[in-house]
Parts: C-alpha cells; sequence; structure tokens
C-alpha cells in the first residue's frame, strides 16, 4: 500500500470517528430535556449509534497500522481536526430535529458513496452507519414535523433552528472544490467518489422540498431552481466563518475537546478493569492449555 494513500486514509478516517464521538455532546445536551419518554428513548439510542459509529471507524482506523488511543491523543490535543458542525450549540430542542434532518441528512449525503470507497474496511463501516443514519435523519424530520403542526411558536422554534442549522450543515462538506487541497488525490485513488461541492449540490437539492414540506423557509435569498443546470443555485458560503471554526474557534470548541478529554480521563478505570480481566482471563486459558 502507497504511503500517502495510507497517511489519507488515516487523516480521513481518523477525523470522521472523531466526529462521531464529538458529535454525540450536542445531542447528550438534550437527553434529560426531551419533551417525552419516547423522545428520550429515541434520542439516547441514537446517541448510542454515534458511539458505535465511532468504535466502527476506529477499527476500521487501527487496521491501518495506528493506535487507537494515539488517534484518541491527538483529539484531547486539539491537533485532530473533527466536523466543524458540532462546534454549534443545540439551544432548542428544534435543534435536535434540526440536527437530525440536516447533520445526519449531510452525513448521509456523504457517507452513502463512501460504502464504495476502496479501502475495504473503511467500505464496510460505512454501509451500517448509512443504516442508522438513515433512522437518524428521519428521527430528525418527524422531530420538526411535529413542531410545525403545533403552535405558532413550536412553529417559530423550528424556522429558527432552520435558520442556525442550514450555513453551517453545508460547510460540513468542506471547502470548495477549487480550495479543497486533498479532493484531487482522493478522487484518483477513489477514496471520495465525489467532490465537496458535488455532494454539497446534491444535498441542497434534496433538501429543498423537504423545507417546503415543512413549511419552512430556507435563509438563503439567492436559493432558486435553475432550470438549464437542473440544480438549485444558492448564496455564497462564509468561508471565513468556516475557517474560524476548524482552527478551534467557533462557539463549542474548547468545550467539546475539554467533554471528550474529561470522558477519557473518567474512564480510566473502565479500561484499566477490562485489561486486568483480559490478562486474567489469558493466563487461566494458557494455564488449561498446559
Ligand atoms: N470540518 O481538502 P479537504 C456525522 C478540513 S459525521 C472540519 O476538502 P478532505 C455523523 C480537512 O480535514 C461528519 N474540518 O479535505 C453525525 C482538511 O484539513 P487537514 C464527519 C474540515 O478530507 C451526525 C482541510 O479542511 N464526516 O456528522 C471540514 O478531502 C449527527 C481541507 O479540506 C466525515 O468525516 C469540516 N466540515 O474532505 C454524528 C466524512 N471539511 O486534514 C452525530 C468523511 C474539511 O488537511 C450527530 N470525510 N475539513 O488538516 C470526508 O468525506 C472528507 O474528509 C471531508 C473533507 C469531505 C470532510
Amino acid at each position: 500500500m502507497p504511503d500517502d494513500y495510507r497517511k489519507t486514509l488515516i487523516r480521513q478516517i481518523a477525523q470522521h470517528a472523531h466526529s462521531e464521538i464529538v458529535g454525540m455532546l450536542p445531542e447528550a445536551n438534550w437527553v434529560t430535556r426531551a419533551p417525552s419518554l419516547k423522545r428520550k428513548a429515541i434520542a439516547l439510542a441514537k446517541i448510542q449509534d454515534e458511539a458505535g459509529h465511532g468504535l466502527y471507524l476506529y477499527s476500521a482506523c487501527e487496521t491501518l497500522g495506528v493506535d487507537r488511543d494515539d488517534l484518541l491523543e491527538e483529539l484531547h490535543s486539539g491537533k485532530a481536526k473533527y466536523s466543524s458542525i458540532f462546534n454549534y450549540p443545540t439551544l432548542t430542542w428544534a435543534d435536535m430535529g434540526a440536527v437530525g434532518w440536516l447533520v445526519d441528512g449531510a452525513a448521509i449525503m456523504n457517507q452513502v458513496p463512501l460504502c464504495r470507497t476502496s479501502y475495504g474496511p473503511y467500505g464496510r463501516a460505512m454501509v451500517r452507519v448509512c443504516k442508522e443514519e438513515s433512522f437518524h435523519q428521519r428521527q430528525g424530520y418527524d422531530t420538526l414535523l411535529a413542531l410545525v403542526r403545533g403552535s405558532e411558536e413550536q412553529k417559530k422554534m423550528a424556522q429558527d433552528a432552520l435558520n442556525r442549522w442550514w450555513w453551517p450543515s453545508l460547510m460540513m462538506f468542506g471547502p470548495a472544490d477549487a480550495d479543497s487541497k486533498h479532493t484531487a488525490q482522493s478522487m484518483a485513488w477513489k477514496i471520495k467518489r465525489f467532490t465537496n461541492d458535488e455532494l454539497r449540490q446534491k444535498f441542497v437539492d434534496a433538501t429543498v422540498p423537504q423545507a417546503e414540506l415543512l413549511g419552512l423557509t430556507i435563509p438563503d435569498p439567492d436559493l432558486k431552481w435553475n432550470e438549464e443546470r437542473g440544480h438549485y443555485d444558492f448564496g455564497e458560503i462564509n468561508w471565513d466563518e468556516f475557517y474560524n471554526v476548524i482552527k478551534g474557534n467557533g462557539a463549542c470548541n474548547k468545550q467539546r475537546v475539554h467533554d471528550r478529554k474529561a470522558a477519557w480521563d473518567n474512564g480510566a478505570w473502565v479500561r484499566e478493569a477490562a485489561t486486568a480481566y483480559q490478562e486474567k482471563k489469558s493466563k487461566s486459558n494458557n494455564t488449561v492449555a498446559a
């Protein structure tokens, strides 16, 4: 395997794994405040799924010869990136709907093609991840559907969530192709199957009719159907905001890294106990074999 191919995969898969487990944090904020037992059970199931996605991805990454502890150390030290989207706060219950609908929706758009990525362990992890993300996207849409069918105040809450999450969701696909330093090589290696801009366009085209069905307005005055292109045209993304967030200066970057690090430190005893148990088990197996 060419060394640069391996390094690119490690970078992308590790960033993806970190995104999954950091992505649990904005939603965890709402577990104790979900409006019903059913919504709480759904939120818990979704958040646990994200932990599972992190595990598949760290495992896939380890097949490339890296150690999971080292990858996590890079997350905790701020060296490794994770998706920009998780540095925005979830201020209201409608944000849980918007995260499911838009953030999982964008994740699926990016990840379905990754089921055919050139590195088997990554592609196979994606197959299951995509099935689960599809349930997540629908539960987000369902949450917003309930709000837009509710009181005027609930409808306003749904619109406000869309206003705040729309542009950051478009940023999830990464810089414009002209500014994306890795796309050309990753496409040639078939790690990426579509470019950042191609996936962003597919997402906009799929999501506009969904917003119409909800009776919500996408916060972009330049959004309009282009008959000639057969796609929606949309406004300019605020790239200064994007680069500022990925440099660590978003609203929640410091809190997210702090919370992940605290979870790692607080879980030390579990790792120690599991290792001690494994050692004890292999010793007794060796004794039986002897
Ligand atoms: N945020 O040259 P490119 C989810 C970085 S999972 C932060 O275009 P590439 C599930 C990029 O790393 C969401 N950094 O890079 C969920 C590079 O920096 P570097 C995560 C970003 O790799 C839902 C630099 O900018 N999904 O949401 C971002 O070819 C709900 C130049 O960029 C994946 O990771 C960004 N948005 O394309 C969980 C999917 N975009 O490393 C909980 C797999 C770019 O040189 C709740 N990843 N950067 O220092 C990919 O498809 C690609 O890695 C891209 C970026 C498309 C993200």
